[in-house]
Order: structure tokens, then sequence, then C-alpha cells
């Protein structure tokens, strides 16, 4: 089984949780894609009726768009049935870092207004505990002055040993230019070396900073985990 195979499985087991009549969260990213897929599937085979997505972002939207999934946003529907979305790291008490595609702004509004958010990962995702994977925790910023904001939250976390880098993309020139959201503004993504504690005031800490507009740390927001590893899937509700 290849990890797109594990990312799968997880995927179709979640979807199973989709019943007609719902509105359910489209999330982000490679996970993701398959539940989307699959819902758009049953919707075909008339195995689900009367689903209204809301995509996390403008590469969902396209992609339920091209599917024929009807669609709709947080301002007609503010109470969203059931989201499904992937996650870069998880940690045994099913706190996330989302944010590695960039959507996590649009993803914890509509994920955060679900009655139920089930997170779908391969085993590779779990982690002891937060930033523990040595990959980032994302922060979105505004574009003005992001650097000052970039060095105040390097600041903050001085003592997990932080490294607060703006997320870059290659411009069409073939030069470096500040990756940018969906909401038009930049990431920065914070390199921790060691555990950051407690994840509440570290979250209360980022959002206090001017500039910041949402981190990729979902804290109490996902209701019912799905991994699928080598050994089979397992579903684990909070
Ligand atoms: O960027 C995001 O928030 C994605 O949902 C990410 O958390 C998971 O992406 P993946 O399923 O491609 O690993």
């Amino acid at each position: 089984l290849t990890q797109d195979d594990l990312k799968r499985i997880a995927a179709y087991k979640a979807v199973e949780f989709v019943e007609s009549g719902m509105v359910v969260g489209l999330g982000t990213g490679s996970t993701a894609k398959h539940a989307v897929n699959r819902i758009s599937e049953l919707l075909r085979e008339g195995k689900l009726r009367d689903i209204i997505g809301i995509p996390t972002s403008t590469t969902t939207h396209e992609q339920a768009v091209s599917l024929g999934i009807p669609l709709s946003d947080l301002d007609s529907h503010p109470i969203v049935d059931l989201s499904i979305d992937g996650a870069d790291e998880v940690d045994p008490s099913l706190n996330l870092v989302k944010g590695r595609g960039g959507s996590l702004l649009r993803e914890k509004m509509v994920e955060g207004a679900s009655k139920k958010f089930v997170v779908i990962v391969d085993e590779s995702k779990l982690v002891k505990h937060i930033g523990g994977s040595g990959l980032a925790v994302p922060v979105e910023v505004v574009p003005f002055c992001c650097n000052f904001t970039r060095g105040k939250l390097e600041e903050m976390f001085r003592e997990a040993g932080c490294k607060a880098k703006l997320r870059v993309k290659i411009g069409s020139s073939g030069g470096e230019t500040a990756a940018v959201t969906d909401n038009g503004n930049y990431v920065v993504d914070l390199y921790l070396e060691r555990d950051i504690g407690d994840l509440e005031a570290a979250s209360e800490a980022i959002l206090r900073l001017p500039g910041v507009v949402e981190h990729g740390m979902f804290l109490g927001i996902a209701t019912t985990l799905i991994v699928a590893g080598k050994f089979g899937v397992t579903v684990k509700n909070r």
C-alpha cells in the first residue's frame, strides 16, 4: 500500500459519516482530495443526495465544481454538519497542525463551525507533541511589515529553538516571492526544535500579535480521527 492508498482509505472511511442532506465542509490537501472525489462518486451513484459542500480553499472549490458538487459558503450556512480534512500533525489529544498547504484560515473557519470535524491521516502524521515532526507550524500574517511579525514570532518561541521563516514560492520570473494565501496574506512558518508546552497559551500569544491573522494549530476542534496504516484503519473519537 502506498502512502496515497492509505490517504484514500482514510478518506473513504470518513465519507461513511456523510448523510444525505448534510452541509459538508470540504478540506484541502492530498488526503481531503480523495474525500471530495468519493462524495462526488456517491452523489453520481445516487447513494448520497442533497449534499451542500463548503470548500476550504479555492483549490477545493475548483475540484468540487469540476465534480459537480453543489457548493455554498459560511455566510449562507453558518453551521456545518460535518467537515472532513487532512492534517500535517496529530498529537495524542487530537490537537492538529494544519496549513502546510496554506489554507489554514478558511479551514479553521469552516471546521470551527462544524458539529463534527473528522480528521483523516495516514499514520506518518502522528506525533508525540505539536511541532514534533520538525516541520513547521504555519502562521498567516498580513503582508504589511511581515518581517517585523516574523521576528516577533521567532522571539516568542526562542525557548523552543524557533526559526521563523517567511514562506516563499518561485515567481514567474524565476525569483523567490512571498507565497500568497487565498485571502491575500502571507505565511510565516515556525520551525521548532523543542516542545512549546502549553499549546493554549502559545495560541493566545500568537493571536495577540498585531499582524497575525491566524495560526495552524487546531486545538480542541477535531472530534474524530481516522488513521490509515499498514495494519488497517482506526477510528477514534475525542
Ligand atoms: O494544508 C492543509 O491544511 C492540509 O489540510 C494539510 O494539513 C494536510 O495536507 P495533506 O493531506 O496533503 O497531507
